[in-house]
């Protein structure tokens, strides 16, 4: 007997079918992130630096400069992570081939490099417009500027991402999630609190007022960025409101966003009891919006827990946003995103049915007994033959790949 066929045996008789899980884990999909790859850098080659409250930290050699290089990179990282992959864009990586334009005119024909890359291999995209990082953020604010002529340049942004979010969507015969992330706040108390959300709220009427097909919308909020901190126009509440009062746009929830003893493993299933799809931003947070590389920690695991408990597979939209300049790229995209399957696997791989019925029979101890029972399972044994299956190195060996391709390719990077 293989160390397979006895780990499936252990799960059988607390009566998970492994078999199952490793079919339902191979379907669900996960979104890859291109931003890991260069700093959140982008194509537009404009000078400006990353700006909005968010910061990359660290400076490892070999980051991503063009698109073929980012794309190259990605190849790598994919070729080690198990699974179904998307591939999420911002509105940043624009590939011209031809004239260049600003952000309020950008086309789907800039985007066509990323559709041929997906379609060759058979990923979906997802899609965020890009408002930071630019010249028009004035006073650190976009879409709540009190400046109308800011404002406007940002709702045509936003108006153009969803026109190039339904066009990618049709050309791939798979819905596009676009995600708008603003950074407006302030880093002192404002005297105004109520007026740059009343504009963010009339802008966003304006930028989702177009029908289109294809287009999965969503807001996603934060509690604060950095030079941001005394307040965040785009709070939780906000858009938590706002997407209930608009049906259609969704509240992303970024498990980086809340305070430290909040987590978004409660809030999935308070957001499933209203919502037909809750998207997701898994990041690890260390203290604040770090945007560290993903772990399998603890609430990494509950996460997916929920996602897997709430039978929410297909609801749950995962997406991953973390950007570490401070580790080799390709491995940080290879670490997260295999901890991500690992979790979902782990969360896949419980007795849900049996767990829950001992809960509504409030035969506690016995619930408690079977989920650290669950604990020692052989889930390596799981782990290794569904990564055999997906054709991807099971153990830490994928890491030999990694370093080939440093030495050959990323070192040679100036
Ligand atoms: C920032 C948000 C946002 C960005 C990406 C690059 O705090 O998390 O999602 O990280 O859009
Ligand atoms: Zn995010």
């Amino acid at each position: 007997m293989t160390r397979f066929e006895s780990a499936k045996e252990k799960y059988a008789r607390l009566g998970v079918d492994v078999d199952a899980a490793l079919k339902t884990l191979a379907s669900k999909a996960i979104s890859i992130h291109c931003w890991q790859g260069d700093d959140v850098v982008g194509f537009e080659n404009s000078g400006e630096a990353l700006s909005g409250g968010i910061q990359t930290t660290g400076n490892y050699p070999g980051k991503a400069r063009t698109p073929a290089e980012l794309m190259a990179d990605f190849d790598k990282a994919a070729s080690l992570i198990p699974g179904k992959k998307r591939i999420n864009l911002h509105a940043s990586y624009a590939v011209f081939e031809g004239k260049r334009v600003d952000r309020d005119a950008l086309l789907p024909e800039h985007f066509a490099a990323w559709v041929r890359f997906a379609k060759e291999r058979g990923y979906g995209i997802d899609f965020n417009p890009t408002y930071f990082s630019h010249p028009m953020v004035k006073d650190g604010l976009t879409l709540s500027s009190p400046d109308v002529k800011v404002r406007q340049f940002w709702i045509r942004h936003g108006i153009a991402c969803r026109r190039i979010a339904a066009a990618i969507a049709k050309e791939l015969g798979t819905p596009v999630l676009n995600n708008v992330w603003i950074p407006d706040g302030y880093k002192h108390t404002p005297a105004d609190r109520i007026g740059p959300r009343v504009r963010l709220a009339d802008s966003l009427d304006q930028i989702f007022a177009e029908k289109l097909d294809g287009v999965i919308d969503c807001v996603e909020s934060k509690v604060f960025g950095i030079g941001v901190e005394s307040y965040t126009v785009g709070s939780n509440e906000f858009y938590m409101a706002y997407a209930a009062r608009h049906p259609g746009v969704y509240n992303l929830l970024d498990n980086g966003h809340y305070h430290p003893t909040e987590v978004v493993s409660d809030k999935i299933p308070a957001l499933l009891a209203f919502f037909d799809k809750v998207p997701l931003h898994v990041t690890h947070p260390v203290r604040w919006d770090s945007d560290h590389v993903v772990l399998l920690d603890d609430e990494l695991k509950e996460i997916a827990k929920e996602i897997v408990r709430c039978d929410a597979l297909d609801k749950v939209l995962i997406g991953l946003d973390y950007f570490d300049a401070s580790i080799n790229r390709v491995a940080a995209w290879v670490i997260g995103t295999r901890n991500m399957e690992k979790a979902l696997l782990m969360a896949l791989l419980m007795p849900h049915a049996r767990l829950k019925a001992l809960q509504d029979a409030g035969s506690f101890t016995e619930m408690m007994m079977l989920d650290e029972e669950c604990k020692t399972l052989p889930f390596g044994d799981i782990w290794e033959a569904y990564c055999e299956m997906q054709g991807v190195p099971a153990d830490a060996s994928w890491f030999d790949a990694v370093k080939e391709y440093e030495k050959d390719i990323l070192s040679k990077r100036a």
